[in-house]
């Protein structure tokens, strides 16, 4: 039974103390701590059996290959996944990267490409620069006031020119979980392929990427409590098959003459290079970790305190939450504007209390754009938070909200008040 405090124990960084104040680690969107189960994976691969992997016949070799490919192999299976769909890359911006250069080749001059307005910049500027090269068009779907994709639209923007339909699982702004299920009928009814970003899902949502049914998924370690520069994407076996590598090197080749080359087997054929070894190991014992700790209490904890913090923070003065209201269908990454005082300002004072949000766009300008303000500050959280830290946030914002809005107060005699 893990409790709170049990998860909390794991995490030594949780223990600091920022400005005299308990560290309150809020920023969980922007990339999670690391249990001590994975930093000791690391050290123990550096400290004990450090090698190239796929290469060397010596006992080094073979064990850190054999750490390596096990990890893929726990990890591709944490997403529903065989090991052969599922590539290493350096996260989630470099995975929707290379397989948007993967697609490139399919793409004619006015096919379409669908992105949504509540993109991370990685899941958008990738098809921008794509439609520039190929001559495809790329189109947006609206969301609702609310912080939702507007389904209706959708029946109206899908044809059959449609070839690929981007979009995130989770946005890293509004805390929307979206209707991925849904999306992925409509689009391969349309004839389109649909790569998901899961950077904000994969640590929140148990997921099984087959019965999802998408084409491609990109995640991040780090988001889920690995370490960083390590990622990868699922790739449906038949669509990964027929598709050409885009990066070429050592490693991703069968055998090599003079003028050509062949390619290696999946899923090690879009894998040039010595790849991040110490990453791989360090993202496969984050994946036991969560599944030590299990979804049933990774959920349970998230969304109740998600509802808290909903009903805590709509209380503070001026404070204005983007997003859905309610911890429904929705993640704890909580956007807030204030009244008079700029994000920025807002993340600074509450740095000066420990509390860590983020502020700024969220490299999600167009959102932005539709939302009609500048920037927000951000709280989102991760299984190792309490109700406690939501305390703690609601009071620093209060305090922010009372420096910039000091009340003016008359001070009238009391006895001049009953002579009136
Ligand atoms: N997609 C979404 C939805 C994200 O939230 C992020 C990172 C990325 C893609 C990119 O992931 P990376 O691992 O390749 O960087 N989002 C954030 C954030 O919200 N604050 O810092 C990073």
């Amino acid at each position: 039974m893990h409790t709170a405090a049990s998860i909390r124990s794991q995490f030594p960084i949780l223990k600091r103390k920022i400005n005299n104040n308990p560290l309150a680690y809020l920023d969980n969107a922007a990339t999670t701590q690391k249990p001590q189960s994975v930093v000791k994976a690391i050290t123990d691969f550096y400290t004990q059996y450090n090698a190239n992997v796929h290469r060397g016949m010596h006992a080094l070799s073979e064990q850190a290959s054999t750490a390596y490919e096990d990890g893929r192999e726990r990890i591709a299976r944490f997403f529903g996944a065989t090991p052969e769909e599922f590539i290493f890359t350096r996260g989630t911006s470099d995975s929707i990267n290379i397989v948007a250069r993967m697609l490139e080749p399919r793409l004619k001059p006015n096919d379409e490409i669908l992105a949504t307005q509540m993109e991370h910049h990685s899941n958008l500027v990738p098809w921008q620069q794509l439609v520039k090269r190929t001559g495809a068009v790329l189109k947006i779907l609206p969301i609702t006031d609310e912080g939702r994709w507007d389904m209706d639209a959708l029946e109206r923007i899908l044809s059959g020119n449609t070839k690929i339909v981007a979009v995130n699982h989770c946005s890293n702004v509004l805390g929307t979980i979206n209707p991925v299920a849904a999306m992925v009928r409509a689009a391969h009814q349309a004839g389109a392929l649909v790569v998901v970003d899961g950077a904000q899902s994969s640590a929140h949502l148990p997921l099984n990427l087959r019965s999802l049914d998408v084409d491609f998924y990109a995640v991040s370690s780090h988001k889920m409590y690995g370490p960083t520069g390590m990622g990868g994407f699922y790739g449906k076996h038949e669509i990964l098959e027929l598709l050409e590598p885009v990066s070429f090197g050592g490693d991703m080749i069968r055998s090599v003459e003079a003028f050509d080359a062949t390619w290696n087997d999946l899923p090690w054929k879009f894998e040039p290079g010595t790849p991040h070894i110490a990453g791989a190991i360090g993202w496969a014992a984050a994946v036991d970790w969560m599944q030590s700790v299990g979804w049933d209490t990774l959920e349970a904890q998230e969304r109740e305190l998600t509802q808290y913090a909903l009903d805590t923070l709509k209380q503070v003065p001026g404070i204005t939450i983007h997003g859905p209201n309610t911890a429904v269908n929705r993640l704890g990454v909580i956007s807030m504007t204030m009244d008079g005082v700029h994000p920025h300002d807002i993340a600074t004072l509450l740095d000066r209390e420990g509390v860590a949000v983020r502020s700024g766009t969220h490299c999600a300008m167009p959102l932005m754009t539709r939302l009609g303000i500048p920037a927000t500050a951000r709280a989102s959280f991760a299984c190792y938070n309490i109700k406690k830290e939501v305390d703690q946030l609601a009071k620093a914002l209060q305090t922010a909200w009372k420096m910039f809005h000091p009340t003016v107060t008359v001070q009238v005699p009391a006895k001049n008040l009953w002579q009136r």
